[in-house]
């Protein structure tokens, strides 16, 4: 496996047009749960499967159970970068790195110092009022109690897309563009089970891709280098 690490390092060290995406998994280092692992959020008990609850029309049905879910499962505080946000946001800086394109709605590539983050998925530090669209901060969706109301009388929610929701199309658009003109992609820490995310992976049309992730995904015959290793830990050797 150092062998693999350190042909990764060379396509670095190589290239100034490099591409980074990934998922719940970079950000399981830094003490957040991803969901199919086994202390994943999937296999933790609660009283709906992740992705009932994460869901458009349960969100319309359920908004307090949903809420408890939220800020039970989904903000967790006092987070931080790991050495896999760090690296990246350094890789940024240097002019090597041109994009993250995430799933995760954690915010800690952005807490790390990367400046051009696509979020596939949104964010939970941002809210809006689902009825009339207000923006509002996100401290009382994530801390409050009871459900947080718009002036308006409407529910505020999350700036995340919620199962059963289109991705942004502009996002999405800017993220298959990176991904086209990549010369290195490294994707990390995602399953690529979730769609229609997973599927950007197709657009990819170089010769250096490197997928880190511990366990197998079902893109991994579609890589030229493939990584089942911890993300920080890898990264902090790149
Ligand atoms: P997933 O389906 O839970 O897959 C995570 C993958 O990461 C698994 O294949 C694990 O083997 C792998 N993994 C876990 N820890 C590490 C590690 N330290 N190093 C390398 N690999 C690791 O998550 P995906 O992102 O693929 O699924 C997409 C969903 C999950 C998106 O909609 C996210 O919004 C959602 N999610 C996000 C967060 C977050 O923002 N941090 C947390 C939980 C779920």
């Amino acid at each position: 496996m150092q062998e693999a690490i350190r042909t990764l390092k060379n396509w670095l060290a190589e290239s100034d047009n490099i591409v980074f995406f990934g998922g719940a998994g970079v950000s399981t280092e830094s003490g957040i749960p991803d969901f199919r692992s086994v202390d994943g959020l999937y296999n933790q008990k609660w009283k709906y499967p992740p992705e009932t609850i994460l869901s458009a029309s349960f969100f319309a049905r359920n908004p307090e159970e949903y809420y408890r879910f939220h800020r039970e499962k989904l903000v967790i505080d006092g987070v931080k970068p790991n050495r896999a946000h760090l690296r990246l946001a350094e890789l940024e800086a240097e002019g090597k790195l041109r994009a993250v394109i995430t799933q995760n709605i954690d915010g800690l590539h952005q807490a790390a110092g990367s400046k051009n983050v696509l979020e596939l998925h949104g964010s939970i530090l941002r809210a809006h009022c689902a009825r009339c669209r207000k923006p509002y901060s996100a401290e009382r969706m994530n801390h409050g109690t009871g459900l947080p109301r718009c002036d308006c009388g409407g529910v505020i929610r999350p700036d995340i897309v919620l199962y059963e929701e289109p991705l942004d199309e502009d996002v999405m658009g800017r993220a298959i563009h990176y991904i086209r003109q990549a010369e290195v992609l490294i994707i990390g820490g995602t399953s690529l089970n979730v769609y229609p995310a997973a599927g950007l992976v197709r657009y990819y049309r170089g010769q250096r891709l490197a997928l880190v992730n511990l366990s197998e995904t079902p893109y991994d015959s579609f890589a030229d280098l493939v990584i089942h290793e911890k993300i920080g830990e890898v990264f902090s050797q790149i």
